[in-house]
């Protein structure tokens, strides 16, 4: 009775029409849910919340008729997002209602991988959890426990479990993605929430980004926007990708952007097109790029890059003519080298050297609530979240088992909250520098995910202790001791999250329908009850989740209720606005928090971490006739390691294929269709050619996220080339992983 007054109340809204206090907005004006209202039999009710088919959150709204999710749409009022969600977004509810979800908590019962579990109560799975953690603190330590996840609001509890129990070792999947970015945006601007004004750019050069295919609603269609007002795209990437059809494609050979991007400088320094007051005015260590830039010519970079120089020179001469809305994109999945970093810091300095920092079309700082504190004008327009008290957490014994933190060393400038995941495969198997016995994973699959697969399952099966917990019987899971199955996002509620970009922003994630599996449970409810459950319960001090974001409201004037009414929210009438649009030399001392206050080209942090204060440029190995570079990326359909078995999405792309150049193909006596085996040393992996003009002939390509080795997948297993198969577990400088030096051999099946 009670849960049918509360989903009434989800469904129908309780909450009070939006009442503004002054200065105070919202989106409001398509609320469908009034205090008060009733619905007839068969009418559809519209609930707001996020999308999690990726870790976007794009705000969505949720069609809820005779009970069911009948259709998602995006949340109408949100202008960056334009109402509209993608694909993956729009099978939501394809994964709600898929049979082939886990719906019990599940103990292993045979030997690892075999497959064999018996279904247990909740209290079963605490209480076999709760012995295993604390035998291996007992025995070894808590730094023996790692934890792992997809960054996002579960960490908060989720990390609890490990930090309460001494353990150092919780990680991100960040090493995988963004983290040489992060790291870059970090050291050279001292904050990493800098982002791009894509939609406002005149000129716009991808380097492997690509925003048809690795989708983000709102900058996939603020590209677009650029792109509709007359922008110019230039694409580097060794493959033809949806986004290097929109513009004009630079077919670069892999690995080499760096020699790119230094000979961009170095011609912007000859032929002075780079904005000198802005660097004298807010940069320090200029003279240091100059000099490692000095022998960096057009000419050098066309025999690195296989780009001709003139076409470099040509380029570098719009980009720099754009200034300052103009963007050299600093990449998102930024983890194709060893030296990747470098990369990301060397992108940052040349987007510097046309001044495009805080103006529309380049660069700015996203602007959450306690960011306006700083604009008299802006201030009392909106406040920061609070947030949840937690006790301390005991120190742990020993450092990190990533080095991170460790002065003198790249450790230093690697973040603690992210680590380098992939070295929790090297630590259970080489011990070194001591064993990680058991290990948590949530929202993960390390499996397809981190490099050197079949080293992960080897891992797998030397710990005392994995648990998993997700949405399906993941390969992962398929090898974990326990599974606790979670609630899909469109059956939970979430803590609000802070989604500022050039306004504050935030959005809540509610519950459109009940369970459809009633023994599932959302993540902070499963880490709450563990929590309790182990003796640690003073760490999750909250009721519910009400209670929670009752708590993460109190210093703003929005309310639960409201938040549950409108979605979104954003300061009422409030425009985005860019430090410097009509100063040119305006303070940046709010956007810069480096130890110099300025924006750092030369780091003293960054030379004592990995001896180079500024970039070097390192030459990778290119393939010799025979082999390829093994590239990967993502499809517009599927996202990463999570939807190959969704069913709508299982639909529309099964399987994925090996790319290769007609004329490489002719080399090997393929065609296209055939049955191939690819081969990286003793590694092997079977697949389908696709034969294709849209990769460079020393290359070939697989989208990302296929070749899942659990049964229970039913619809996707062994279907596809999974590339982790095929990639050693090599970690770059700042613990990142490194997608895009391998190479392989390709034979007819
Ligand atoms: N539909 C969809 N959207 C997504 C995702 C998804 O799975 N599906 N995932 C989300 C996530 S987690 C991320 S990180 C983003 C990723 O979005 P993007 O960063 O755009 O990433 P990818 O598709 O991984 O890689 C893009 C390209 O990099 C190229 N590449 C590989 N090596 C090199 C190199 O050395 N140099 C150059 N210049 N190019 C190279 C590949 O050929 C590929 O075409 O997308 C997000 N959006
Ligand atoms: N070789 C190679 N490796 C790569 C990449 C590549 O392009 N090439 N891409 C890299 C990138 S950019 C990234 S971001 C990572 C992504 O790696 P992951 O973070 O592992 O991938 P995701 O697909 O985001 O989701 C992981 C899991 O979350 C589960 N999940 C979905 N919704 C929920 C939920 O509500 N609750 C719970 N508990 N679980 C849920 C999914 O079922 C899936 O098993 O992979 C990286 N690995
Ligand atoms: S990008 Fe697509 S899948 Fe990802 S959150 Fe947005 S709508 Fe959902
Ligand atoms: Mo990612």
């Amino acid at each position: 009775m009670k849960r049918r007054n509360f989903l009434k109340g989800i469904l129908y809204g309780t909450g009070a029409t939006a009442a503004l206090v002054g200065g105070f907005g919202t989106f409001s004006k398509h609320s469908p849910l009034k205090a008060g209202a009733t619905r007839a039999e068969g009418e559809e009710a519209t609930v707001f919340s996020a999308c999690e088919m990726c870790r976007n959150q794009c705000p969505i709204a949720v069609k809820v008729k005779d009970g069911k999710v009948c259709k998602i749409e995006g949340h109408p009022d949100d202008t960056a997002f334009g109402g509209v969600i993608c694909a993956r977004g729009n099978a939501g509810p394809s994964l709600l209602y898929d049979p082939q979800r886990i719906k019990k908590p599940m103990i292993r019962t045979g030997e690892r991988g075999e497959g064999k579990f018996k279904e247990v109560s909740w209290d079963e799975a605490y209480t076999y959890i709760t012995d295993k953690l604390y035998n291996v603190k007992d025995q070894f330590g808590g730094e023996a426990i790692a934890l792992a996840s997809r960054k996002g609001p579960h960490d908060w509890f989720f990390r609890s479990i490990g930090r309460a129990l001494g353990s150092p070792n919780v990680f991100s999947h960040e090493a995988t993605c963004p983290m040489t970015r992060s790291v870059a945006l970090d050291t050279t601007f001292g904050t990493e929430g800098i982002q791009a004004d894509y939609a406002n750019t005149k000129y716009l050069i991808s380097i492997g980004r690509n925003w048809f295919e690795g989708i983000h609603v709102a900058q996939t269609r603020a590209v677009s926007k650029a792109l509709s007002k007359g922008a110019k795209l230039v694409v580097l990437d060794p493959r033809f990708s949806i986004t290097a059809a929109k513009g004009e494609w630079l077919p670069i050979k892999g690995t080499t952007d760096l020699a790119f991007v230094m000979a961009m400088a170095n011609i912007m320094i000859e032929e002075n097109l780079y904005d000198q007051d802005f660097i004298t005015h807010y940069s320090e260590g200029f003279e240091k790029w100059a000099e490692e830039v000095k022998d960096k010519t057009p000419e050098w970079a066309e025999k690195e890059t296989g780009i001709s120089k003139d076409t470099i020179i040509r380029i570098t001469r719009e980009f720099a003519a754009a200034k300052p809305n103009a963007i050299l994109d600093f990449g998102w999945r930024t983890a194709y080298t060893p030296n990747d970093y470098q990369l990301r810091r060397a992108i940052l300095i040349v987007n510097m050297m046309i001044g495009n920092l805080e103006v529309p079309g380049g660069y700015y700082k996203t602007k959450p609530a306690n960011f306006l504190k700083n604009f008299p004008d802006l201030a009392g327009n909106a406040e920061g979240l609070g947030g949840v008290a937690q006790p301390g957490f005991p120190t742990p014994i020993k450092g990190r088992i990533d080095g991170t933190g460790v002065k003198g060393t790249p450790g230093q400038i690697i973040p603690a909250y992210d680590g380098a995941v992939g070295k929790i495969i090297e630590s259970i198997l080489t011990e070194e520098p001591y064993p990680i016995r058991a290990w948590l994973v949530h929202r993960f699959n390390p499996y397809i995910s981190l490099t050197d697969s079949p080293r992960v399952l080897e891992a797998f099966k030397k710990l005392d202790l994995l648990v998993t917990c997700d949405v399906y019987m993941t390969d992962t899971a398929y090898f974990s001791d326990v599974i606790l199955p979670e609630c899909t996002y469109l059956e939970r509620y979430e803590p609000i999250f802070d989604m500022s970009g050039l306004t504050p922003k935030y959005v809540i994630r509610q519950p459109a329908v009940p369970l459809v599996y009633p023994d599932t449970k959302p993540y902070w409810q499963i880490y709450k009850e563990l929590g309790e459950r182990m003796g640690l319960g003073d760490y999750f001090g909250f009721e519910d989740m009400a209670d929670f974001i009752n708590q993460q409201l109190a210093p703003t004037r929005l309310t639960f209720e409201k938040m549950k009414e409108i979605g979104v929210w954003t300061p009422s009438g409030m425009k985005g606005f860019y430090i410097r649009e009509n100063d040119s030399k305006a303070s940046l001392d709010n956007v810069l928090s480096t130890p110099s206050k300025k924006i750092e080209i030369f780091s003293e942090h960054v030379e004592e971490a990995t001896k180079q204060g500024v970039p070097n440029y390192f030459s990778h190995p290119q393939p010799e006739e025979g082999t390829f570079r093994f590239v990967q990326g993502k499809v517009a359909v599927h996202t990463n390691a999570g939807t190959a078995n969704v069913p709508i999405l299982n639909e529309l792309m099964p399987t994925n294929t090996l790319w290769m150049n007609p004329v490489s193909c002719r080399k090997l006596d393929l065609k296209d269709g055939d049955d191939i085996v690819i081969s990286a040393g003793n590694y092997e992996q079977k697949g389908k050619l696709k034969m294709t003009e849209g990769i460079r002939p020393d290359s070939v390509f697989c989208y990302h996220g296929f070749g899942r080795i659990s049964p229970e997948l039913k619809r996707a297993f062994g279907k596809g080339i999974n590339g982790n198969n095929l990639i050693s577990n090599e970690i770059g400088i700042v613990g990142n992983a490194v997608t895009s030096t391998t190479f392989v051999r390709v034979r007819k099946a």
